[in-house]
């Protein structure tokens, strides 16, 4: 049996920070999982070094589930976004390992290909709305299939999800919380302007998604949601925030316009009321927060029972890691959706060189043995662990805010 010799946590920073678990063993494989948790990496890189390597050495790589269920059960105090990426990160690189061993691509250990590709969505942004109506047909103009539209607000210096730099989006951009100003006014103002122009300009045949990222009260997103329909929304995503799932009852009784949420769930308990109530229409729980790959198929599984499909996040705070464990699962899931695809910087690219593609509005994870994807040890060392937060965000009369 291919026996865990040893395992250690790689962070690097080629412009953003990385966390990277690397598991090796007496067979002369290893295996890569993502424990990326934006704003909090040193966290989940202590939680794997400090508390469950030790636990790992020694152990038969190819029991997945029972590792699983050891770190999961056998650590007292269960879920939460920096435990469960621990988790994650382990379960990712013993799949890769299981596929290494077994020479075989992750998805077809899976269960094999459900389709040809996965669809994936870009992120067209701009400062005004005329910016991100251009950056949209730079999109379409890629082979895009679904763009996510998100705009500079009128009356507001900044806003979530518009990138100073024209393609990589990075949130996490100061040593310390910079601090932004939201007005939900301004805000709902402008969003139904920005797809009827998007309509306008780029048809019907492309999905046009959009992100609330948390900051609406659920009549709120019930009035986007009914102002949004005639332009037909793939979704809108995260409309509120999630702790109170009954609040999505709210807005399905106002608006047909799909709902996604989930993208900073890390466990089938954050999601199974919105699940087996219906009401989301997209899960977007990820390999790196939710468990990884053993807990996201348990998630999907539950999901496909109540007409609910995959959306998986994936900002590139996820790393290439990631994206790959994903495109693998998303390959095999039979409900799957979409899958959120912000391209890396060609740094962080050649850190994590992997065998996945983008083609026509698709994506593939590539016929390499286990994830198909590697890390550059000695490059990510050239690019040394830089503190960095995510912002924080205030009303215009002072109130904190979700960001
Ligand atoms: C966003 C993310 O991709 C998304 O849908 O919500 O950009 C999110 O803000 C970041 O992943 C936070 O680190
Ligand atoms: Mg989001």
């Amino acid at each position: 049996m291919p026996r865990i010799t040893a395992a250690r946590v790689i962070v690097t920073c080629p412009g953003r920070n990385f966390v990277t678990l690397k598991i090796e063993t007496e067979a002369g494989v290893y295996g890569l999982g993502d424990a990326t948790l934006n704003g909090r990496e040193l966290a989940v890189a202590s939680y794997l070094t400090d508390h469950v390597i030790p636990c790992l050495i020694g152990r038969d790589a190819h029991r997945i589930e029972d590792i699983w269920q050891y770190l999961y059960k056998g650590c007292y105090w269960r879920r939460g976004p920096v435990t469960m990426s621990a988790i994650a990160a382990v379960d990712t690189a013993l799949w890769d390992i299981k596929g290494k061993l077994a020479n075989l691509p992750l998805y077809q250990l899976l269960g094999g290909a459900s389709r040809e590709g996965a669809m994936v969505y870009g992120h067209a942004n701009g400062a005004t709305l005329e910016a991100t109506i251009e950056n949209a047909l730079h999109y379409k103009r890629l082979g895009y299939r679904a763009i996510r539209l998100q705009s500079g607000v009128p009356g507001l210096a900044s806003t979530y999800g518009v990138s100073k730099d024209r393609y990589f989006y990075e949130p996490a951009d100061a040593d310390l919380p910079t601090e932004n100003l939201w007005s939900t006014e301004k805000y709902l103002r402008s969003v139904p302007p920005l797809f009827a122009a998007a309509r306008e300009a780029l048809g019907w045949d492309v999905h046009l998604l959009h992100d609330v990222h948390h900051r609406l009260t659920p009549i709120e997103a019930g009035r986007l949601g009914k102002d949004l329909e005639p332009y037909r929304p793939f979704w809108m995503e995260d409309a509120v925030t999630a702790e109170n799932q009954d609040s999505f009852r709210i807005i399905r009784q106002h608006t047909t316009t799909p709902l996604a949420v989930g993208e900073i769930f890390n466990s089938i308990w954050d999601c199974k009321q919105l699940i087996e109530q219906q009401l989301i229409d997209y899960i977007r729980a990820t390999v790196v927060h939710a468990g990884g790959i053993t807990h996201l198929r348990r998630i999907a599984a539950f999901a496909d029972m109540h007409n609910v499909r995959t959306g998986c996040h994936g900002a590139t705070d996820l790393s290439p890691v990631c994206l790959a464990a994903a495109l693998h699962f998303d390959i095999s899931v039979p409900n799957f959706g979409v899958q959120e695809y912000m391209r890396h910087t060609a740094e962080t690219d050649a850190i994590f060189p992997h065998g996945y593609t983008f083609n026509d509005g698709m994506m593939h994870p590539g016929d390499a043995p286990g994830l198909g994807v590697d890390l550059d040890e000695v490059l990510a060392g050239n690019y040394p662990y830089q503190r960095a937060y995510l912002p924080v965000n205030r009303l215009e009369d002072g109130t904190l805010f979700s960001w």
